[in-house]
């Protein structure tokens, strides 16, 4: 009756601010990591009074960005944060702490945050003081927009993506397509997603115009598996590049001398590359397999063998293969298509 029908209001209501956050959190795509993306949003009698996100690693977040837009109208309110509030002392002063003192009455959490010095204290402190707090509204969608800052999280590894392209007749593809390179287009936008991205030596050049030619915030660090040592010069001048070479190849001084930081290893493979991401602290890395990367088969073979893989993004491209090779492409019109398969594990 008139019970049911009032709570299944309140959800969808809760449901519909969720998604707020989550799509303001967005905003700052590329700019929050190794923090994760938040978005906030301060809901009295109905409307939204005062919203927010996380601009960036090191700046406030998202709640106070959210409460200061708010101001006294925070009172009595409830806010919606697509994150645990943190109750801890990091780069910023803890997010339960400034709702209690706005004196929110009601706190939606989208999901309880992983990073272990947090691990629902925020939920529980808030709880202490009183506050009605909701948890897990919209849980899978807050899940999915920081699933990188989640794996990192939980096993302080990387989060890794294997992307390709393929003809409509499933062939392998080196080309990113028409109109996939603009800034803005899909392909950029994945490249903003990520903190580090590993190529193949020979696509350097071309990579380089792609990533030049946008106003990006966010350039991922370049990883880049040599072939020809004479075709990374100019990587390095568009995105900080690192250099991983087989001894057979180069030799390590040889790229030292061209200003590269290099790595050379006995053999190419994946595992000594993650570690080094891993040390770095990075939270996720596109294996882009575009170009000469075909020519390191191995290296997709070891990621799927060793399980380093969380997700594959396969674009199908508008193109018909007529040989074999590749060469002969029929263009189609029509969009492309990209497919995404998540939690990869064969
Ligand atoms: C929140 N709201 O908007 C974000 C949170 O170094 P700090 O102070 O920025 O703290 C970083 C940690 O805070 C980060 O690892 C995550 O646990 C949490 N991020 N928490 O309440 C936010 N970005
Ligand atoms: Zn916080």
């Amino acid at each position: 009756g008139g019970l049911a029908r009032a709570r299944c209001e309140l959800v969808e209501d809760d449901g519909f601010y969720m998604r707020r956050c989550v799509e303001l959190a967005r905003t700052a795509i590329g700019f929050t990591s190794p923090n994760p993306m938040v978005g906030c949003v301060i809901v009295k009698d109905g409307k939204i009074v005062g919203q927010g996100f996380h601009p960036k690693a090191g700046q406030p977040h998202a709640e106070v960005f959210a409460l200061r837009d708010a101001g006294d109208s925070a009172e009595n309110a409830t806010a919606y944060v697509s994150l645990e509030p943190c109750n801890h002392y990091g780069r910023t002063p803890p997010c339960a702490e400034t709702l209690i003192k706005a004196k929110v009455k009601r706190v939606v959490v989208g999901m309880v945050d992983p990073n272990p010095i947090v691990a629902s204290k925020g939920v529980d402190r808030l709880r202490d003081a009183g506050i009605d707090v909701t948890v897990g509204v919209e849980e899978e969608l807050c899940k999915g927009l920081n699933e990188a800052y989640i794996h990192q999280m939980l096993t302080r590894k990387p989060f890794v993506t294997l992307r390709y392209s393929l003809s409509v007749n499933g062939h392998l593809l080196d080309q990113l397509g028409e109109g996939v390179t603009e800034a803005g287009g899909y392909y950029s936008k994945l490249l903003q997603e990520y903190d580090a991205i590993i190529v193949s030596g020979s696509l350097t050049e071309k990579l380089s115009s792609l990533m030049s030619r946008e106003p990006v915030a966010n350039q991922p660090l370049q990883i880049v598996i040599a072939s020809d040592p004479d075709q990374l010069a100019l990587a390095k001048e568009v995105s900080k590049t690192i250099v991983f070479a087989d001894k057979e190849i180069t030799a390590e001084g040889d790229l030292a001398q061209k200003g590269l930081e290099a790595v050379v290893l006995d053999r190419i493979n994946l595992t000594p590359i993650l570690e080094h991401c891993k040390h770095q602290g990075l939270c996720s890395v596109l294996l882009d397999l575009r170009g000469s990367f075909g020519n390191h088969e191995g290296l997709v073979k070891e990621a799927i063998e060793q399980k380093v893989l969380q997700k594959i993004v396969v674009e199908v491209l508008p193109y018909w293969n007529e040989a074999n090779g590749g060469e002969s492409l029929v263009a189609l019109n029509g969009l492309v298509k990209r497919l995404e398969v998540k939690n990869f594990c064969p």
